[in-house]
């Protein structure tokens, strides 16, 4: 078996038991542990509890390879390979009992950066649904044993689109602006807030597109490939106005460059 689907297995293992994990301590209440970036910003500790489960099993699995978790300290492997995980992503409305939020785990090559990293495997689970998104390089995507293609053509009522906002208020107004460029070409919008199923339902033609600055690399390294292997196109640009904080858009082919131009505006 080749080394991407040989990650890829590992990888959906992992995620079912630390979604199972998740989905056990948010029946026995959530604490918030801290605030990150901003007060909005949350960590539970069934977030903590979650990446440290993940990490374990993976250094138990695979030592030497690097880790890049949302909870914990970055560690450089020695195997070139590095695993990129959102232990809960979608935090806040795992703490809010909100269903939607998925464990997100990628397996990528060569330096651990969103720009030059190769991804190999990824994988999405969504405990609430039991839905697995998985893809690795060059095997297809797939929800379980179904093959995913994003969608060809928007339907003529307009795109139905994803977007979301971060967690800093300063970057609303810019945020709420892209929405309205882009509203012209969509036939609604969803704002579902886990990143990581938003690229995912993308890739299942739930979604015709998606648009938001400011991810972090583990809120998009797994929904990324899989979006590629499902037949779309997923880039990120960074903007002069707040460096650091990268535009991302993924799509169908047909859609992708009125979308990216539009979200981008003049
Ligand atoms: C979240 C993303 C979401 C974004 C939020 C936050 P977290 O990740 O999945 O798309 O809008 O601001 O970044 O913090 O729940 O792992």
């Amino acid at each position: 078996m080749a080394l991407a689907q040989q990650l890829e297995e590992l990888a959906i293992d992992i995620a079912r038991e630390a979604g199972e994990l998740a989905r056990r301590r948010r029946t026995e209440g959530v604490a918030i542990a801290a605030t990150k970036s901003s007060i909005a910003d949350i960590v539970t500790e069934a977030d903590r509890e979650v990446e440290t489960l993940i990490r374990s099993r993976l250094v138990d699995e695979r030592p030497g390879d690097g880790f890049l978790g949302e909870e914990s300290a970055a560690e450089r492997g020695t195997t070139g390979i590095t695993w990129v995980v959102d232990p809960i992503d979608g935090t806040v409305n795992y703490a809010y009992g909100i269903p939607v939020y998925a464990v997100s785990i990628a397996a990528v090559s060569g330096e651990p950066e969103p720009s030059r990293w190769k991804a190999l495997a990824g994988v999405v689970f969504s405990p609430p649904t039991g839905e697995m998104f998985h893809a690795a390089r060059g095997a297809g995507a797939w929800l379980g044993g179904e093959r995913l293609a994003v969608n060809a053509e928007p339907s003529p009522a307009g795109a139905l689109l994803a977007t979301g906002f971060g967690y800093n208020p300063a970057t609303h107004a810019s945020d709420l602006a892209r929405v309205a460029r882009v509203m012209p070409m969509a036939r609604d919008l969803r704002r579902m807030g886990a990143a990581s199923l938003d690229l995912c339902f993308v890739a299942a033609g739930r979604f015709d597109g998606y648009f938001e600055r400011g991810l972090q690399p583990w809120d998009h390294a797994a929904g990324a490939l899989v979006v590629a292997e499902a037949g779309g196109r997923f880039t990120r640009v960074e903007l002069d106005d707040i460096p650091g904080r990268p535009l991302f858009v993924a799509s169908g082919p047909a859609l992708f460059d009125s979308l990216l131009a539009t979200a981008l505006g003049p």
